[in-house]
């Protein structure tokens, strides 16, 4: 069992980073097995609850009110909808829900209080419910946290170096606060990052120096592949190779070796063999469900294929956490 650090050099991340693709891949995967049962996957349902019409610049983003994509703007999802989605996803095996809301930042308001509904309503159905809302305040992570939220998503997406290239209009300090504010709520956290975005190796090992040298690592590490939107600034990115995502997923799993590293968005163009080269390096969580937030993500019965040829299985609810009062009830009651 790897003793948990959280004082990586930059140096020693770049060494791990640059080994030997295949010599990395296999430190990864002995890693992985030291530390959690590689059959398990934890299947994250995502759903996009307010959409489009972000006044953010972030440049991958097609919900960006500046850029001209195919996006349909769409005001917060009524409760009742949402509850409905999510008990569909519990179905098809899904333990984590997490919505999305194309906002700055989260205002005290009626959307807020229909978010916390939404939150409610989610947790006693027995599942890991995470939000991802932009920039939230200590007393909003609070509400959160008291409503029964799980997890708050939100990513450093790149090295604090190249962040002025992708987003103009915040600064990486404020993404860096707002995960202080999740964390001091007692929530667990949620962030990783993009790679294809033309951003060099070097922001990639900063960024996982950032994630892993945080005084408690997130406990889920979200690793997306760029997708290009027709409309953004980033629609002519090459797409990233499967060795790029290898490489950054095997990193995360050594310098992080319990956290919850999810194979993320980029999944819709990979086949099954490159999943499987990911989840060897250590992947342990996707997406499912035939959408991400606004572009395809491969389907229910694909994904049920792919872990039925793996041997892989999903992994239950609240497996490292605290069940909820609810969750401990329903229990007992058994
Ligand atoms: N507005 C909130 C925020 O920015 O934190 C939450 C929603 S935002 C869409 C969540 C994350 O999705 C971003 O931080 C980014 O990492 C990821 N994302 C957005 N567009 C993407 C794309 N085209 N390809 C890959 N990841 C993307
Ligand atoms: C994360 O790291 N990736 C997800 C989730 N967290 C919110 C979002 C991916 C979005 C991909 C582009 C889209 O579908 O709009
Ligand atoms: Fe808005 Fe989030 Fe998209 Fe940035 S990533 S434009 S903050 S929805």
């Amino acid at each position: 069992m790897s003793k948990l650090r959280n004082d990586w050099t930059l140096d020693e991340v770049s060494e791990i980073y640059n080994r030997p693709v295949l010599e990395l891949l296999y430190q990864a995967a002995t890693v992985h097995r030291e530390n959690n049962d590689p059959s398990e996957v934890q299947v994250c349902t995502l759903l996009s609850i307010k959409t489009g019409g972000c006044p953010e610049d972030c440049s991958y983003c097609p919900q960006a009110a500046r850029y001209h994509t195919d996006v349909e703007v769409h005001r917060l999802l009524d409760v009742d909808e949402v509850m409905t989605k999510a008990s569909i996803a519990n179905q098809n095996g899904s333990t984590r829900f997490c919505m999305g809301a194309a906002w700055r930042n989260v205002r005290d308001n009626r959307d807020f209080d229909k978010v916390i509904d939404m939150v409610k309503g989610i947790n006693e159905m027995g599942m890991e419910v995470c939000c991802t809302l932009g920039m939230i305040t200590g007393s909003q992570a609070q509400r959160l946290k008291d409503a029964g939220l799980y997890a708050y998503n939100h990513n450093l997406d790149t090295s604090s170096d190249y962040y002025g290239e992708i987003i103009t209009t915040r600064e990486y300090s404020d993404r860096i606060e707002t995960l202080e504010h999740v964390r001091n709520a007692g929530l667990t956290v949620c962030s990783g990052g993009i790679i294809g975005m033309g951003e060099k190796d070097e922001d990639r090992i900063a960024m996982l120096q950032t994630l892993s040298t945080m005084p408690k690592h997130p406990e889920s590490v979200p690793v997306n592949a760029l997708v290009p939107v027709p409309g953004t600034p980033l629609a002519e990115q090459p797409r990233v190779s499967v060795w790029e995502m290898v490489r950054m997923i095997a990193t995360a799993r050594i310098l992080m070796p319990k956290s919850q590293v999810r194979l993320s968005a980029g999944r819709q163009e990979m086949p099954i063999v490159e999943q499987a080269m990911c989840f060897m390096a250590g992947a342990s969580s996707i997406f499912a469900g035939e959408k991400l937030l606004t572009t395809p993500n491969p389907d229910i019965d694909q994904d049920k294929m792919m872990f039925d040829l793996l041997g892989l299985k999903p992994r239950v609810a609240f497996k490292n956490g605290q069940p909820t009062q609810q969750v401990k009830a329903e229990v007992q009651k058994t």
